[in-house]
């Protein structure tokens, strides 16, 4: 049982050796507390065996630092004001090795592998074989990449756009760690060629978040501050493993705390980081225990949330009838809120066993949750996927604003909305216009600075896609980083619909499954990262990123780009522009190319909050986007006030001898980079197809643990029929999760998760809530 894995020198003409048997995990018991002496290890450890020592110590002091790059990790603030030196991170220092490796896949490794061939490896072991260095073309027919020269490939590229009956049926993908210079370009290219197909990660990500947000607040951002949490005296943390995919935001937990600030857990695991965190640079990180973060742990079902919220609303709103005023902010909601009188009249009506049964939880918790609301002068609400991807996240989402609203928790210090990005550019690539429908002023002012006639017609997100594709109305499809392939829903359909192009093209540091599953002609454009140095014509280029607080400021890579052949994703997209576009084009792409501050002189022009951008990003901390309702309290929506949003209550019963599943990552990947098989916290080595069980379920199902089975998902379509997925030889782990409610990692999952499971509203795909049955596989585990 376990792991057997080799991990073996840097020598080029050779495979990384990555052997392991994927299916043999074992189940150690879970970690009490996150970080401590062990991440800084753990961190040092993976990034010289990929790095060696001198590249990790020349990534590691830059990392976060004023003059250095921005993590590539997530997208938590960088702290202001004098830095710590390397702040310990231990999935960023994993996510810079990654992509600082000194390990490259070459020509001659294409040469080495078939497409056959490479289709049969584990993720795992693409994601270990390095660096990209040439650009290659899998031509129609051909079973190996070869090299192809810059200019040939934009070539092939133009003349495939070009054949295509309308700009429509061509698809352009982003992923979140896109540069904004990058993302503004690409943009421009995109809609000077003529269509608004710009589906990106976001749609799979926080796009409930932007959704709702929207309706409530007329904004689609969190409006707090790292400052602001550290003043707060409530924190909410709602679906969301910080622990594990915001390591940083820890150690403002703990200062938080420090200040006096009660932390509210919301959710179905007794996740590491939100139980007790040791930070690695304190005394007691070092010796003992760490401190306790989660001052109430909410062990939520499931989907529960949203009647969670409610349930508070009813009590909120009986505690203000018995000492009026108290707790109701009614001059807030007064001044700047529409439509409470109705959230008031169905809030009050709340059934509270109702409540109780959809979130699982016992009443002398539901009302001791509700006392640290009333008693709170500064609450603050985080969450993440664990909110936003179920079918219900816009009014889930919508409910916990609506909380916040009514004790004029929004636009004051100390207290507001906090959606944690995922990417560490997520939200920076839709301010610069990543997105299938952006709004009039916006395309009016590209226009205007460039003299193109961008279309207005909405685009395709990325399930939209995704469908055009399978149905045949787009054939191209080109992917700005990400992993188109293994990252969206419907593993099956996904991969038949990519298949189904023309052309396929892939903009990546590293390789993976999206280079595999290719259209009858298929590029792989090996791109500069956050940590490489990017020259153009000799001279030095920055970059720019927006954190999850609205922070824009300067990233420059520094290290050595894994060959002279990489090019970057401006340059990338500003010479296809000429290729596609033709010398007389009105946007001067090749000036755009040489000198990024003329890419960021047009989003001062164009993009709203940016003006005098290339001064204000070179402050010492960068800038901060204006957001109305943070800065005063004013609300761009529809009614120009906040909006109570009334929804019917939704949350998600589980049918007998079902067990509702979400997908969630491990310790040890990045999204659909596995960076090895262990998730330490959760005490799984070794392995990754795992899920995890309510012991109670286990027996109930007569397994044991370590037993093998497969999971069936039902998903009734639209034409009421029952639809199942199928994902073979998973291990029973039993674990401390509500009753009903399993867990499993995404990607391996994703093939269970159907095309049209998606968010009201937001389209977003339903990663955390798959109705399945576990199926015994012939011949272990099938007791009882
Ligand atoms: N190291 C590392 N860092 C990352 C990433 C990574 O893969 N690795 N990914 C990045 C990206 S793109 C993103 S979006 C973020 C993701 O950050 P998270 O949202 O933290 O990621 P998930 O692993 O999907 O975890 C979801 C959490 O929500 C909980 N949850 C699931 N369903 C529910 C529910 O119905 N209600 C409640 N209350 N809780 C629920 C799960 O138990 C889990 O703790 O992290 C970013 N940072
Ligand atoms: N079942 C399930 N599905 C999910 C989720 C879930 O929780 N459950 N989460 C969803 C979420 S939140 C997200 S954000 C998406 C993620 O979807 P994506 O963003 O599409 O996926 P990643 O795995 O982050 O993409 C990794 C690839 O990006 C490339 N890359 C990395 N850095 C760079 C760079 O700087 N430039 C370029 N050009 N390429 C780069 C590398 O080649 C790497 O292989 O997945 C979604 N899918
Ligand atoms: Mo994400």
């Amino acid at each position: 049982m376990g792991i057997r894995r080799r991990m073996t020198g840097r020598d080029v003409t050779q495979d990384i050796a990555v052997t392991y048997d994927e299916h043999t995990a074992v189940s150690t018991g879970p970690e009490h507390e996150a970080a401590g002496v062990k991440a800084v290890m753990v961190s040092l450890q993976r990034g010289v065996t990929s790095m060696g020592p001198l590249r990790t110590a020349a990534a590691l002091v830059r990392l976060n630092q004023r003059k250095g790059f921005d993590c590539p990790g997530c997208a938590w603030p960088e702290e202001h004001g004098g830095r710590k030196f390397a702040e310990f991170c231990e999935n960023g220092a994993k996510a810079v090795a990654e992509e600082a490796t000194k390990r490259v896949v070459t020509p001659d490794f294409f040469a080495r592998h078939s497409l056959a061939d490479l289709r049969e490896r584990p993720e795992y072991w693409l994601s270990q074989q390095g660096r990209l260095t040439h650009p290659v073309i899998l031509r129609e027919g051909d079973d190996h990449y070869r090299p192809i020269s810059w200019d040939h490939a934009y070539h092939v590229i133009a003349q495939h756009l070009r054949a295509l009956d309308s700009p429509d049926e061509a698809i352009f993908y982003t992923s979140g760690r896109t540069s904004n210079e990058a993302a503004f370009v690409y943009q421009l290219l995109v809609r000077s060629f003529g269509t608004n197909n710009l589906p990106d990660c976001s749609n799979m990500c926080h796009e409930s978040s932007g959704a709702s947000l929207t309706d409530s607040i007329g904004i689609g951002k969190g409006s707090v501050t790292v400052e602001d949490l550290e003043e707060a005296d409530v924190i909410l943390i709602a679906g969301q493993n910080p622990g594990t995919n915001h390591p940083r935001m820890l150690s403002v937990l703990e200062k938080a705390k420090a200040n006096g600030a009660k932390i509210i857990a919301i959710n179905p695991l007794p996740e590491a980081g939100l139980m007790r965190f040791k930070d690695p640079q304190k005394v007691h990180g070092v010796v003992g225990h760490g401190i306790g973060i989660a001052d109430e742990f909410v062990q939520i079902r499931l989907g529960g949330d949203m009647a969670l919220f409610a349930g508070l609303g009813r009590l909120l709103l009986e505690a203000d009838d018995q000492a009026p005023g108290t707790v109701i902010d009614r001059a807030f909601v007064a001044e700047h809120c529409a439509n409470f009188e109705a959230y008031e009249a169905q809030t009050r009506a709340v059934d509270l066993d109702t409540v109780l049964e959809a979130t699982g939880i016992d009443r002398a918790q539901l009302d001791r949750v509700a006392q640290m609301l009333i008693g709170s002068q500064r609450t603050i609400a985080c969450w993440a996927m664990g909110l936003t991807q179920h079918r219900h996240a816009v009014p889930m989402i919508s409910e916990l604003t609506n909380l916040l609203l009514m004790r004029g928790m929004i636009g004051k210090s100390g207290a507001g909305l906090c959606p944690v990005r995922g990417h560490s550019n997520v939200q920076g690539d839709r301010t610069m216009g990543i997105w299938e429908q952006m709004p009039e002023d916006f395309l009016a002012a590209l226009d205007d600075r460039f003299g193109i006639v961008s279309p207005r017609k909405h685009g395709m997100d990325t399930v939209d896609a995704i469908r055009a594709m399978r149905d045949g109305r787009a054939s191209v499809f080109m992917g700005m980083g990400g992993n188109f392939a293994l990252a969206t829903p419907d593993t099956a359909v996904t991969d038949a619909a990519l298949r189904s192009c023309s052309l396929t093209v892939q903009v990546s540091t590293k390789l993976n499954r999206s280079h595999l599953t290719t259209g009858r002609t298929a590029l792989i454009l090996p791109s500069l990262g956050r940590t490489d140095k990017d020259l153009q014509d000799g001279a030095k280029q920055q970059v720019s990123v927006e954190d999850s607080m609205s922070m824009v400021h300067l990233s420059r890579g520094s290290l050595q780009p894994p060959s002279e052949h990489v090019r970057s994703e401006v340059a990338i997209v500003c010479e296809l522009a000429q290729a596609l576009l033709g010398a007389d084009h009105p946007v001067p792409w090749d000036a755009l190319r040489r000198d990024y501050d003329r890419v960021r002189d047009a989003i001062a022009a164009v993009v709203p909050g940016c003006a005098d951008y290339n001064r204000r990003v070179r402050q010492p901390d960068g800038f901060q986007l204006p957001h109305p309702p943070r800065d005063a309290r004013e609300f761009p929506t529809t009614t120009g006030k906040a909006n109570f949003a009334v929804n019917p209550l939704e949350w998600i019963p589980v049918p007998e001898g079902r067990l509702i599943l979400q997908t969630l990552r491990s310790h040890d990947q990045y999204n659909t980079t596995i960076y090895g098989l262990d998730d330490r916290y959760r005490g799984v080595k070794g392995g990754r197809r795992v899920i995890f069980m309510n012991p109670a379920d286990v027996e109930a199902f007569g397994l044991t643990e370590g037993d093998r089975v497969d999971l069936v998902s039902e998903f009734t379509g639209g034409t009421g029929e029952v639809e199942e997925r199928r994902a073979e030889d998973f291990m029973v782990v039993p674990y401390s999760t509500p009753r009903g409610n399993a867990a499993s990692y995404y990607p391996e999952t994703n093939s269970l998760v159907a095309l049209d499971h998606v968010s009201a509203r937001s389209n977003t795909p339903v990663s955390k809530a798959v109705q399945i049955r576990v199926e015994a596989r012939a011949g272990v585990g099938a007791r009882g």
